[in-house]
């Protein structure tokens, strides 16, 4: 028997996301999203599905954290639309959109529970896109606004502010690879992009720390431990290239180092760098002083050198072949995640680190006897949380364990055909059910950890 306890006050919790849950999309004045805009596009969203309704989350928020209650979930970690604060993106702000963000989070301090806010993911406003969205330097001072009048409003509630939810998917994902809203698939277009989202943390920080002193800001990043197919050189150069590309490139810059020589290389070779995208001190902003880092991990990613000639993006990803997958056709390895959080603490001296997502998509449903056994899911919780394990003991500043996702949700562009959360979701009905794996988790938190035989 091996025992697993984590350190007292470490902080357990599952996160969702507002266009993922919430619904609601165009009431009480809400505008439109570039999410609302690219599902009601037709051909983006695997089973032709949309958020318009999802967990209907917006009118169902007060059952919910209930749920999240009798779960004994320490933290809930959740993102603000920004279309439903500021309709436009800028200028007028909707009162009834911060007021449902007010009852959100009285409802979560009244359960005992800590609220955990992220101002962006994902859904920008439909009219600073046709602006030019994340491409453009405007989109920056438009976000930084609505930093301001989102901490200023929840400032008494919220101690703990991510500014952005993976900017590698905000840009790379949306701009290049054109799998999420907006759809483009343009290099150069994703690289603007990406400077542009670090420029909007990095100088929303300080102003979220003036509005809201006490808190803690930091941002949330996605990573994929880039690792080569076999010892030859070749191929670890190709896992360093991907390293660069999805890791180095946000992770250099937020802790105060130029962006990777390799990349910007790269990049200017290839037309994918304006000359004047990066003006003067925006280093130095990017840089602004953060007191944690959000990781999320699902998998690693594999390489070896020889790339398809008609591919110009860096993804070559091969899987050992002996591996488990989850129904996204993402490896199951545990293992990368002890050596990125490693990786992380002793490369970059970040001070405090959470996991903010970690979790499965698996398809389990209820049984004739109304259960989900979904015993995968626990496996996959219980292999990953024995590396974060790990990670603490080796000294990584870990304080808390977020997984992904509270309840099944709208997954982008699978719709609703991936489920990952807790809690099964029939989108008929609306009814909700804990899976085993809620029970279990429940345990986990109650006992501040768990043993293996
Ligand atoms: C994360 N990738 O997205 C998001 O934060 C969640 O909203 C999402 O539901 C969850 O993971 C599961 O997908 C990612 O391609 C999407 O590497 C794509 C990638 C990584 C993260």
């Amino acid at each position: 028997m091996t025992q697993y306890f984590f350190p007292k006050g470490f902080r357990w919790g599952a996160s969702t996301s507002a266009y993922q849950i919430e619904g609601a999309w165009n009431e009480d004045g809400k505008g439109e999203s570039i999410w609302d805009r690219f599902t009601h596009l037709p051909g983006n969203i695997l089973d032709g599905s949309s958020g318009d309704i999802a967990c209907d989350h917006y009118h169902r928020y007060q059952d919910d954290i209930h749920l999240m209650k009798e779960l004994h979930l320490d933290v809930y970690s959740f993102t603000i639309s920004w279309t439903r604060i500021i309709p436009e993106g800028r200028g007028r702000v909707n009162q009834k959109g911060l007021d449902f963000y007010r009852r959100l989070t009285d409802s979560l301090l009244e359960a005992g529970i800590t609220p955990f806010s992220t101002l962006y993911h994902w859904d920008l406003p439909q009219t600073l896109q046709d602006e030019g969205g994340w491409q453009v330097r405007s989109t920056v001072d438009a976000f930084v606004e609505y930093a301001d009048v989102v901490s200023r409003a929840l400032a008494d509630r919220v101690k703990h502010w991510a500014t952005l939810n993976e900017p590698w998917c905000a840009s790379f994902l949306s701009y290049a690879i054109g799998e999420q809203a907006p759809g483009m698939r343009d290099m150069k277009a994703a690289v603007k992009a990406s400077h542009h989202l670090l420029l909007a943390h990095g100088l929303s920080v300080p102003v979220i720390r003036s509005n809201s002193p006490q808190c803690e800001a930091g941002i949330i990043l996605n990573f994929s431990p880039s690792e080569p197919a076999s010892l030859s050189n070749a191929d670890y150069q190709a896992a360093r290239k991907y390293d660069g590309y999805f890791n180095r490139w946000f992770l250099d810059p937020l802790f105060g180092r130029l962006y990777p020589a390799d990349k910007t290389a790269e990049y200017s070779e290839a037309g994918y760098l304006p000359q004047d995208l990066i003006k003067p001190g925006d280093m130095e902003k990017i840089a602004a002083p953060i007191d944690f880092l959000g990781v999320n991990y699902y998998n690693r990613s594999v390489h070896r050198a020889e790339i398809p000639e008609d591919q110009n993006l860096p993804q070559t990803n091969f899987v050992a072949p002996e591996s488990e997958w989850t129904d996204m056709g993402w490896e199951v390895f545990p293992q990368a995640l002890y050596r990125l959080l490693c990786r992380l603490y002793f490369e970059y001296q970040i001070p405090k680190l959470y996991i903010n997502e970690n979790g499965a998509a698996y398809s389990d449903s209820p049984d004739k006897s109304g259960s989900v056994k979904d015993v995968r899911r626990i496996q996959f919780l219980r292999d990953h949380l024995i590396q974060v394990h790990r990670a603490i003991q080796a000294g990584v500043p870990l304080a808390g364990y977020l997984t992904w996702s509270f309840m099944d949700n709208f997954e982008w562009a699978n719709g609703y055909t991936k489920r990952f959360g807790l809690v099964w979701v029939d989108y008929e009905t609306q009814k909700r059910i804990f899976k085993d794996s809620a029970f279990w988790y429940r345990k986990v938190i109650l006992d501040n950890g768990f043993t293996t035989d």
